[in-house]
Formats: structure tokens, C-alpha cells, sequence
């Protein structure tokens, strides 16, 4: 197990950047949450959350060079995927549906990120399939650095690769598969497992016999961290130093990060039937959102008013992004035989 050597990155953080992770987790949890309303509303068929795990994906996120390096998130990763530079319109757009939706062209469920222009790379619905897909692109990037194909220096280029998953997906053989592959040949690669204690209605006790996912990092030869996931900067300070490792040419880095989700796991889950509410309600006390805005509001970098005027914005961009979609014809029906990343003459 790795632990944070050099004083905390974080701290070095301005209170800029300090108030903006805090925007797009708020950014996040609105989103969210009016996307439960409208599947309660009926307007929408399906929602799976990122509540509760907005401190991991952001303080993850904020530790990459965005936009650059790449990820393969999976479906809790909102506010990650909002980090790297998805905006609420393209969220709002794979809900409802709709023609340009930038994932997979309204052709896959909502919350399969994937952004061609961000270096998003768009999963498949099998949990723990981007693993080795994601430990692949970071083959791809030391082999392009190692033969001369880019210059390993170089910030325009994409340096390390990041995946995401839960708990539940890494007693998925895929995983044990690119973890192994990420440690034999030293990759760039980070694997950021959300731990929330459940997959679906299985408790983490069911799933795995040690006491974390990260103890299993030595058997594949790469650092293993166990983060406190709903503290975002302490999941900021164990990325920086997983990325820098990755950089460096150090090689892969497991991070898990212990959270919750505070709701059922999806708009078709019933949560009530294997978790009691006072489980719920405890966990709802951590919520990482609340945790860092008293955090800002006590260290003076986020006054009551700038409150206010964040959770304006965030409404008046959620409803914005809920008016765009919902004003935004079908696609057409023959654009179900098309290909999505580049129409099939240039392929
Ligand atoms: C291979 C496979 N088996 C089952 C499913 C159905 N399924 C979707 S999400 C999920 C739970 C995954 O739990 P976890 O990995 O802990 O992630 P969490 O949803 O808790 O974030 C399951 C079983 C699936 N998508 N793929
Ligand atoms: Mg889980």
C-alpha cells in the first residue's frame, strides 16, 4: 500500500479551482436529481445515479490533464465525465434519446460516456469490460511514447489512461485480466474503484473475502490505495500521486475509494427490500457534496451568497439542458444502421 509522502498536492490547489470541484459536484447532484424526477414523471425510461460518489469522480478527474489523457468511465461516472468536459445538454440529450447525443447516438442507454472529442471512450453494458479495453489504451500510449511515435513529455498527448468500476465488477474476470496485463507490462494505467458496499442488492461481504479491493494490488503488481472517497481532496492527493507514478513511467496504480450510494441502484431498483433506511440515513450524514462546502464555507473560500448563486446556476443550467433535449427531434430512424465515430466510407 502506497500512502502520500510528499506534503498533500491539494494544498497547493487555488481557491479557484478549490470553488469550481465544487461546482461540478453541485452540478452533478442537480443533474441527478432532476433526472429522477423526470423518470418519475415518465418522460424518461431509465436513470442510474452518481449520487454519492461525486467527491471520487472529481477529485479523480481534477487530477488528470483533462480533455487529454483518457478515461473509461462506467454508468455512475456523471460527474466525473462532467469534469473531463461533458456538459449537462449532452447528459440530458442520452436520457431523452435524442438526435446528436454524443455517446453512441442515442443507440445505448443513458450514462455510457463517451466523448470522441474528450477522450471519453464509451463502455459496453457488461460490467468490467472496460478494463482491459482501458488497460489496452494504456498499452497503446507506452508504445506510441516507447517507440518514438510521440514524445512521452509531451501535454498535448494523452499520458495515462483511467478507468472506473464498482466494487461488485471486480469479481468479474475481466478485471483480474487488465490489472494483470496493467502490472506485467508497467503501465500507464489507473483503475479507480468506487466502492459503495453493494452491487445492485449484494453486499460487498458476498463478493469478496479480504477486507479491500486494494489488497489484491501486489498480486498484480501495482500500488494499491484505499482513499476515503467521500473527502475529495484526500481522493485528489492519492490521484496526483497515481498519475505522477503513471507519468514517470512508474507503472499502474489501483485506487479504491469507499463510499455510498445514498439511492437505489438504478430508477428500476427497489432498495428497500436489502438495506435498511437507518444504514441509509447514516451514510446520508457523509454526503461528500456537504462535506466540502462546509469545508469552503469555514475556510472562508465560498461565501453564503456564492451558495446561493452556485445553486442558481446550476438550476438554470439543468433546466437549460432539460429544455435543449427535450426540444431536440428523434434520430432518424435509418440512423440506427450508421456507425458512430466516422461514417463508414472513411473507415
Ligand atoms: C457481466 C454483467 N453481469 C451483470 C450485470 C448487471 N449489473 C449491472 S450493474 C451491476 C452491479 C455492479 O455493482 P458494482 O460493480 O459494485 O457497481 P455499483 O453499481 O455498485 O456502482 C450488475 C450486477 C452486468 N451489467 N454485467
Ligand atoms: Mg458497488
Amino acid at each position: 500500500m502506497s500512502t502520500i509522502t510528499t506534503a498533500r498536492p491539494s494544498t497547493h490547489l487555488n481557491e479557484q479551482t478549490l470553488r469550481e470541484m465544487f461546482w461540478v459536484m453541485l452540478l452533478s447532484r442537480r443533474l441527478d436529481e432532476r433526472s429522477w424526477a423526470l423518470h418519475r414523471q415518465g418522460k424518461i425510461a431509465f436513470h442510474i445515479s452518481g449520487m454519492g460518489h461525486e467527491a471520487a469522480q472529481v477529485g479523480s478527474a481534477f487530477a488528470l490533464n483533462r480533455g487529454v489523457d483518457y478515461t473509461h468511465p462506467y454508468y455512475r461516472d456523471l460527474a466525473l465525465s462532467l469534469a473531463m468536459g461533458l456538459t449537462p445538454t449532452d447528459f440530458m440529450l442520452s436520457l431523452f434519446g435524442k438526435a446528436g447525443e454524443p455517446s453512441s447516438g442515442a443507440r445505448q442507454m443513458p450514462s455510457h460516456f463517451g466523448s470522441k472529442r474528450l477522450n471519453i471512450v464509451s463502455g459496453s453494458a457488461p460490467v468490467a469490460t472496460q478494463v482491459p479495453q482501458a488497460a489496452g489504451l494504456a498499452f497503446a500510449i507506452k508504445y506510441k511514447q516507447t517507440t518514438g511515435l510521440v514524445d512521452p513529455n509531451d501535454a498535448t498527448q494523452p499520458r495515462v489512461a483511467l478507468t472506473s468500476l464498482g466494487e461488485g465488477a471486480t469479481s468479474q474476470g475481466e478485471w483480474h485480466e487488465g490489472m494483470n496485463w496493467a502490472g506485467v507490462h508497467k503501465l500507464p494505467f489507473i483503475c479507480l474503484v468506487q466502492n459503495n458496499i453493494y452491487a445492485i442488492s449484494v453486499p460487498i461481504e458476498s463478493q469478496m473475502a479480504v477486507a479491500n479491493v486494494a489488497d489484491r494490488a501486489t498480486a498484480y503488481g501495482v500500488t494499491g490505495v484505499v482513499v476515503d472517497g467521500n473527502d475529495l481532496l484526500a481522493v485528489y492527493d492519492v490521484m496526483v500521486e497515481a498519475v505522477e507514478r503513471a507519468y514517470a513511467g512508474e507503472g499502474a496504480t489501483l485506487v479504491e475509494a469507499k463510499t455510498y450510494r445514498p439511492v437505489p441502484h438504478s430508477s428500476d431498483d427497489d432498495d428497500r427490500s436489502y438495506r435498511s433506511r437507518a444504514e441509509v440515513e447514516e451514510w446520508k450524514q457523509k454526503d461528500p457534496i456537504n462535506r466540502f462546502r462546509d469545508y469552503l464555507i469555514a475556510e472562508t473560500i465560498l461565501s453564503p451568497a456564492q451558495l446561493d448563486d452556485y445553486e442558481h446556476r446550476a438550476r438554470a443550467e439543468v433546466d437549460q439542458a432539460q429544455a435543449a433535449a427535450e426540444a431536440t427531434p428523434d434520430p432518424a430512424p435509418e440512423a440506427a444502421l450508421g456507425d458512430i465515430y466516422a461514417p463508414s466510407e472513411a473507415v
